[in-house]
């Protein structure tokens, strides 16, 4: 007997096999001797796969195709540097344009909406640090997740605004996930008016999502000459200008810093030095300890902690510093949140936060912090988890802050099945589950 196939499905198999046979892996050095010539050669849905190795190329242009460029063993094994004017990167496309796992000595120029996951983007070769963004957003919405983005420095002689230094984006949408930007530095140096520094770690305005990063050290500042007729410094961690969601991120030890007193407001220099928000962003579970806005000369300087914000919920707000409203400045609702020196509304409190090392930037609770459970669900954009992927909501209520207390236990060694370990005076029984990893006794 013949078998009948319907005509459709032999069409359907065919497209499969085709699609199948057309994704192709096209390897770097070994097909390819540099990253650009497999891009070049790439189709859509192929993957570029390149080899540990240091890449000497100065520009890589991936432009609108669906294609994966990634390395086969990390960032720390695979980098792409020429010069210490730094290497770009250019990057368009969809989501399905991916760029994932470099380190990058140079800045990554984005125009669509692609997604850079799981690199490390660094503004410094050698001791020399060039002058430009770590990644610079012009109208997209990509998703950048994964990152190590530092010590990237931008600047404005002129008039205007320098972009941000570590991810500027202009009127775009981007989802900012699960990224380290630390020690970035915008700056306005030049000897005319209108001088404003925005976003040291970011700066975004438009819309979009930062969750679930740590955005550490990062500096925003105007430079001193009394000719200004405006000089300004907002936002040392974050400028958000737009509807704006920022949930779940540590933002700490981060400063706006002015040198003269003048200004727009004829008062104020520096504002926001851990965030600045303008434009409806709201801002839940984040943690902004340690951040500063400073004027040399004056009193102009407010909002230490936070400027702004349409809503403010669920954060731990403490140990800022500013003239004027050292922890928060500007918002207009503020609810469950643990403010230093206190605030006022529903479920607002102030005791220690009770972290497990902040000095050494470890912001986790410690079990048993007045943080735990004194937070509400019923704030607008509450995620599922909290910045390092537990449950936001555990142990019953969700927490005040950018991590919520969920026991980890750490098996130092190799574990026994069925032993009974200590933490503390407690008796744990530890269970092996995967029989394919230890053998499981029967149960005595
Ligand atoms: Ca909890
Ligand atoms: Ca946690």
């Amino acid at each position: 007997m013949v078998a009948r196939i319907p005509l459709v499905g032999l069409a359907a198999l065919f497209v499969i096999a085709t699609a199948a046979a057309t994704q192709q892996v096209l390897k770097v050095p070994s097909q390819y001797k540099t990253i650009q010539a497999a891009i070049d050669a790439a189709k859509d849905k192929d993957t570029v796969l390149v080899a540990p190795g240091k890449y000497l190329e100065s520009k890589i242009l991936i432009a609108n195709k669906a294609i994966t460029v990634r390395s086969a063993e990390g960032p720390y094994r695979t980098s792409i540097e020429k010069s210490q004017e730094g290497s770009e990167v250019v990057i368009g496309g969809g989501r399905d344009t991916v760029l994932e796992g470099f380190t990058i000595i140079g800045y990554v120029e984005c125009s669509s909406s692609p997604t850079i996951r799981g690199n490390i983007i660094l503004g410094t070769y050698s001791a020399y640090r060039y002058e430009h963004p770590g990644i610079t957003i012009d109208r997209g919405s990509p998703l950048i997740v994964g990152n190590v983005i530092s010590k990237h420095t931008s600047v404005n002689d002129f008039f205007g605004i320098p972009p941000a230094a570590g991810i500027s984006c202009y009127q775009g949408t981007p989802e900012i996930l699960g990224n380290v930007i630390s020690f970035n530095e915008t700056y306005h140096r030049g000897e005319f008016c209108n001088a404003y520094a925005e976003g040291g770690g970011i700066g975004l305005s438009g819309g979009g999502t930062i969750a679930g990063n740590v955005i550490l050290g990062n500096v925003a500042r105007t430079t001193d000459d009394p000719e200004y007729l405006v000089a300004e410094s907002r936002g040392g961690g974050i400028y958000a200008n737009g509807p704006i969601k920022i949930v779940n991120n540590v933002v700490v030890r981060n400063s706006a810093e002015a040198k003269w007193l003048f200004s727009s407001s004829g008062k104020y220099a520096a504002e926001g030095g851990g965030i600045y928000a303008t434009g409806g962003a709201t801002i839940v579970n984040n943690t902004v300890c340690h951040n500063s806005t400073h004027v040399d000369y004056g009193n102009g300087s407010r909002g230490g902690g936070i400027f702004g914000g349409t809503t403010i919920g669920n954060t731990i707000v403490r140990d800022n510093s500013a003239k004027v409203g050292p922890e928060i400045h500007g918002s207009s609702s503020v609810t469950y949140c643990n403010v230093k020196g206190g605030w006022p509304g529903t479920g607002n409190f102030d005791a220690d936060a009770g972290f497990v090392d902040s000095p050494a930037d470890d912001f986790h609770l410690q079990a048993g912090s007045p943080c735990c459970n004194r937070g509400t669900r019923s704030v607008p954009g509450l995620p599922p988890s909290d910045f390092e992927g537990d449950p936001r909501v555990a142990e019953g209520e969700v927490d005040v802050g950018a991590d919520e207390f969920f026991p980890h236990l750490y098996h130092l060694g190799t574990p026994t099945p069925w032993e009974t370990i200590r933490v503390n005076s407690l008796k744990l029984s530890v269970t092996i589950r995967d029989p394919s990893v230890h053998r499981v006794p029967p149960r005595r």
